[in-house]
C-alpha cells in the first residue's frame, strides 16, 4: 500500500504596476490560462472587502481624508498579511497557483513615492509568502495617463505616478538583488495582444520549470 503523496508545491505569482498599466486584463487572462478557479486563485491587493480593505477603500476614494502615511503603509501591510498564511496553505499544501494584482512592492513603492524612506518601508512585508515571479508592467507615466484617463482616487495624477515609476525603480533593484525573480515587461509596445505574449511567456517558463522540478523529484 503506498502512502498518499502530498500534492507537489504550486506557484505564487504577481503581476504589479502603475495604475493604468493593465494589470487587470492580464492577470485575468492568466487565470483562465491557467485552469481558472478549479485550480488557480486570483487575489487583488487592496483586497477591499475585509475590514481593514473598507478602511482603505474609503481612504482611496476621499481623498480629502487625511491619515498618517505610515498608519496608511501599515494598514495595506496588514491587508496583505491577512491572507498570507492562505497564500501559503494553497501553494505549499494544495499545490494550486495564486496570483495576486498588486502585492507588497506596490507597498513598497506607492508609500516611497511619498518619500518615506525605503527600509522603514519594507519591515511590515517582511516573511510575507515571496512570489515565485513578480511581472512588472513597465509603462511610462505619460503613456498610462493618455489610456482613457485617470480614475477619481487617490494617487491617480501624474505627479504621483511619476513617483511611482521612479520608486518601483528603486524596489525593482532590492528584489532582484536579493535573489527574487522580478521580471519587467514593457507593457507600452504593444497592445493587449503583445503584452499578452510577454506575460505568457514569462508565466510558461516558470510553471514549465516546476513541471520539470516536480518530474525529477
Ligand atoms: P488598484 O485597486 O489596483 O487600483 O489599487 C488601488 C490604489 O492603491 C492604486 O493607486 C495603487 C495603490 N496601492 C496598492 N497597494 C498599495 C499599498 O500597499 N500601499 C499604498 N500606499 N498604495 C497601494
Ligand atoms: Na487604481
Ligand atoms: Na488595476
Amino acid at each position: 500500500v503506498s502512502t498518499p503523496q502530498p500534492p507537489r508545491r504550486g506557484l505564487f505569482i504577481a503581476l504589479e504596476g502603475l495604475d493604468r498599466a493593465g494589470k487587470s486584463t492580464q492577470i485575468a487572462r492568466l487565470h483562465d490560462q491557467l485552469g481558472g478557479p478549479s485550480r488557480t486563485t486570483l487575489l487583488k491587493f487592496p483586497d477591499r472587502t475585509t475590514p481593514i480593505g473598507k478602511l482603505l477603500h474609503s481612504y482611496l476614494t476621499s481623498p480629502q481624508e487625511q491619515l498618517d502615511d505610515r498608519a496608511v503603509h501599515l494598514l495595506f501591510a496588514a491587508n496583505r498579511w491577512e491572507v498570507a498564511a492562505r497564500i501559503r496553505r494553497e501553494v505549499e499544501q494544495e499545490g494550486r497557483i495564486v496570483l495576486a494584482d498588486r502585492y507588497a512592492w506596490s507597498g513598497v513603492a506607492y508609500s516611497r513615492a511619498k518619500g518615506l524612506p525605503l527600509s522603514w518601508l519594507f519591515s511590515p512585508e517582511l516573511g510575507l509568502p515571496l512570489p515565485d515571479l513578480t511581472l512588472f508592467l513597465s509603462l511610462d507615466p505619460a503613456v498610462a495617463a493618455q489610456r482613457g484617463g485617470y480614475g477619481e482616487e487617490r494617487y491617480e495624477e501624474s505627479g504621483m505616478q511619476r513617483r511611482v515609476r521612479k520608486s518601483f525603480g528603486e524596489v525593482a533593484r532590492v528584489v532582484s538583488g536579493s535573489g527574487a525573480n522580478w521580471r519587467e515587461l514593457d507593457a507600452g509596445r504593444g497592445g493587449v495582444e503583445e503584452v499578452w505574449e510577454m506575460v505568457w511567456g514569462a508565466v510558461r517558463g516558470v510553471v514549465d520549470g516546476e513541471r520539470r522540478q516536480a518530474l525529477n523529484e
